[in-house]
């Protein structure tokens, strides 16, 4: 069941496509409220003002969700802020990081789920203030709450994605492995990249193309020098199976003579001061405007600038900055001169130390830099930091509604940086400037089950580390958790070690833990496939799947992964093993590659399992299958035709594999399932359309 209640006058966010109707509304100005006034919102006790309203938390009670954030799964005891930054020290001490998603469930004593669809600043004070207590706390007036009920957890996660809409699917090879590296600046960086790959057998399917393919930071431009004949090069490398992901930044280049630049002054369609000029600040290009993706003229404009790289063989993208990060405005910038400026001869002591610093450090992602623009939005003109949540949603949502006009049969790749709940319809997102800390294989995996709450499955960490140096077996560890996530992509920072697999020594290792993935894949797509099309998760905490065992509530480093199996990466450094707990009999699988693999059954509870460097670990629940291929060096040369089967089979197990062409708009549940039933006597059966040719492993 939903309740919906409508608070003032919100800015529409779009974030819901489904007609819910209002249970009640509430107008501070008015004086005027419906259903009960706000004694009739169930469970919680709202604030005079309307803008804040808390509940009791009771020992035991987890909160899941909010997306993309740092800590824990059950994210309890922290205080969460939706305000998209650039900011890339992922430490616990954050509140924020480039999403917005303001959805979240309480489990424990009672079960419900809250979605806050605001555009502005929400905070999210979970037990962090008084351990038994939760509050949210809106920062301007105008907002609708949803309050939903069902059975389970899961169920109400269901109905809340049910609610904003299908989650967006990407191309089927987009789940083969990416090698990218803010750094590769030339034809010659990527082919060297693909050469080496293809030498060693270690598979690729993708490589991103960052900031410096463009010409002097310009969207929708190719430097010319590096890359002589583009459309000739992406054809060239489609020939040896890869594709290349070009990167879009939110800013775009003031500068005569660039149709984008001038196309959008002469339309109006940039973001404009109050006076009704375009709004210039300082990010990669030096100055820039940014798109006014909340006019939908403008958004269609914008998005339409995509064809030019389509144009030329490109079927994947990424979208960053779209924070929107400002490095600086050119009045701010003023200031800090003029205040740093003061101090030169001066005697500095403490104060002025400190001041000075937190001055000069002000200059980027200022925060009142973002009252200085505004929208030109359906509901009529609004001031950025009212909205500001919403940019890199719609600057991604600019390029999902091109894709659709200008390749209606084709799936196009998109993921963006920044995001709030609404843009899991036109892309994924990735989950930004990490680094090569083993902690941040925790925080990897900790932030999946949250994510796809919010609707975004096609997600995954950079890894080995964005930013600082990686090591060999950090890669390695990582790798085995970004085996499972569904955008499986290698990103370092300029500057940092490079990490590539071949700048390291143990070619063998990284050839099998890749092939891994390879050999998943039908098991992979199928379960995220699946989960797009019923609205359902993909990586789930384990408290959802055995919500009767208290014990699982409690496991913050393993995560169910499709129906078949729990997962349970090592993330720390040297360690041959770890602790496992397992919420019933599993049949564990020790991989080493597609074809070498050791196993055993264990009962339920506590576990020490050992897993070398060069070991991923799979449980498999029981009367559960895992088909898995031969593996193959990209996407399209994986051999779906035959699967040998992982399994725990104690009485009957049946599984539905979903297999499509892996590239068309149109999908559909029923007509591309294959059924594989295994008997307890190992009998193998499948039915429907081109059904693969199983066997048990
Ligand atoms: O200010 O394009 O998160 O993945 O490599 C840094 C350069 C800008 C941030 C992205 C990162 C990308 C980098 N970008």
């Amino acid at each position: 069941m939903i309740q919906k209640y409508r608070f003032g006058c919100p800015f529409e966010t779009e974030a819901v496509t489904e007609t819910v109707p209002c249970t009640g509304t509430y107008d501070r100005h008015e004086q005027e409220s419906a259903a009960g006034g706000l004694d009739g919102i169930p469970y919680f006790s709202m604030s005079e003002d309307g803008r804040e309203f808390s509940c009791p938390l009771e020992d035991g009670d987890a909160v899941y969700g909010l997306g993309e954030n740092v800590r824990g799964i059950n994210k309890r005891g922290w205080k969460y802020v939706s305000s998209c930054i650039d900011g890339s020290r992922h430490l616990e001490s954050r509140h924020s990081l480039y999403g917005a998603h303001n959805f979240f469930v309480v489990d424990g004593h009672r079960r419900f789920g809250v979605f806050v669809d605001a555009a502005q600043k929400v905070e999210f004070d979970l037990g962090y203030t008084d351990r038994r207590r939760l509050s949210v706390k809106v920062e301007e007036d105008g907002f609708v709450l949803y309050i939903l009920e069902n059975d389970s957890v899961r169920e109400i996660v269901r109905e809340f994605r049910r609610m904003i809409g299908r989650s967006y699917i990407p191309p089927r090879w987009a789940f083969g492995y990416c090698q990218s590296r803010w750094g590769y600046k030339s034809a010659e960086d990527i082919e060297e990249v693909v050469r080496r790959h293809r030498e060693d057998h270690v598979p690729l399917d993708s490589v991103c193309m960052d900031i410096d393919y463009m010409e002097r930071y310009k969207d929708f431009t190719v430097d010319s020098r590096r890359f002589p004949d583009f459309a000739e090069f992406v054809r060239k490398m489609r020939k040896e199976h890869i594709h290349l992901v070009p990167i879009i930044d939110a800013g775009v280049k003031v500068e005569e003579g660039y149709p984008v630049y001038e196309e959008g002054v002469e339309k109006g369609y940039f973001c404009k001061r109050e006076d009704g000029s375009d709004f210039v600040c300082g990010v990669w290009p030096g100055r820039v405007h940014f798109p006014d993706v909340l006019n939908p003229k403008a958004r269609e404009w914008f998005g339409g600038w995509y064809h030019v790289l389509l144009d030329q063989g490109i079927e994947g993208f990424w979208n960053d900055m779209n924070e929107p990060a400002i490095f600086y405005t050119e009045d701010h910038l003023e200031e800090v001169f003029d205040k740093l400026e003061a101090y030169r001869g001066t005697n500095i002591g403490i104060d002025e130390f400190f001041d000075w610093q937190k001055t000069a450090e002000s200059v980027d992602n200022y925060p009142d830099d973002y009252k200085k623009f505004y929208h030109q939005s359906p509901a009529g003109r609004i001031r950025h930091d009212k909205v500001h949540n919403l940019f890199g949603y719609n600057m991604t949502r600019a390029a999902g509604e091109a894709f659709e006009r200008l390749e209606p049969d084709k799936r196009i790749l998109i993921y963006s940086r920044s995001s709030y709940i609404g843009m899991h319809r036109y892309g994924g997102i990735w989950m930004g400037d990490n680094h090569s800390w083993w902690s941040h294989i925790l925080l990897n995996l900790q932030m999946l089950p949250g994510l796809n709450m919010c609707g975004f499955l096609y997600t995954g960490a950079d890894l080995g580390g964005f930013g600082e140096d990686t090591t060999e077996d950090l890669l390695i560890r990582w790798l085995e958790l970004g085996i499972f996530t569904p955008l499986m992509r290698n990103h370092s920072a300029m500057g940092t070690r490079r990490q590539e697999y071949y700048q390291f020594g143990d070619t063998e290792t990284f050839r099998n833990v890749i092939g891994l993935r390879y050999g998943l894949l039908p098991y992979l797509y199928s379960e995220f496939m699946k989960a797009a099309l019923a609205d359902d998760m993909m990586f789930l905490p384990l408290a959802f799947v055995y919500p009767e065992d208290p014990e699982a509530a409690g496991v913050e480093d393993q995560l169910m992964a499709g129906e078949s199996m729990m997962i349970a990466p090592v993330y720390r450094q040297n360690a041959s093993g770890r602790y496992v707990y397992l919420p019933e009999e599993m049949k564990l699988y020790r991989l080493r590659s597609v074809d070498d693999m050791d196993e055993e059954v264990l009962h339920a509870g506590h576990h020490y399992v050992k897993a070398e460097l060069n070991e991923v670990l799979v449980f498999i629940r029981p009367d559960h299958l895992v088909p898995m291929s031969r593996g193959g060096e990209w996407e399209a040369g994986t051999d779906s035709s035959r699967l040998r089967l992982l399994h725990f089979v104690k009485d009957q197990a049946v599984y539905d594999l979903y297999n499509d062409d892996g590239y068309s708009r149109k999908v559909d549940l029923e007509q591309s399932l294959t059924r594989i039933t295994v008997e307890r006597d190992g009998t193998v059966r499948t039915e429907g359309a081109e059904a693969p040719e199983c066997r048990l492993i």
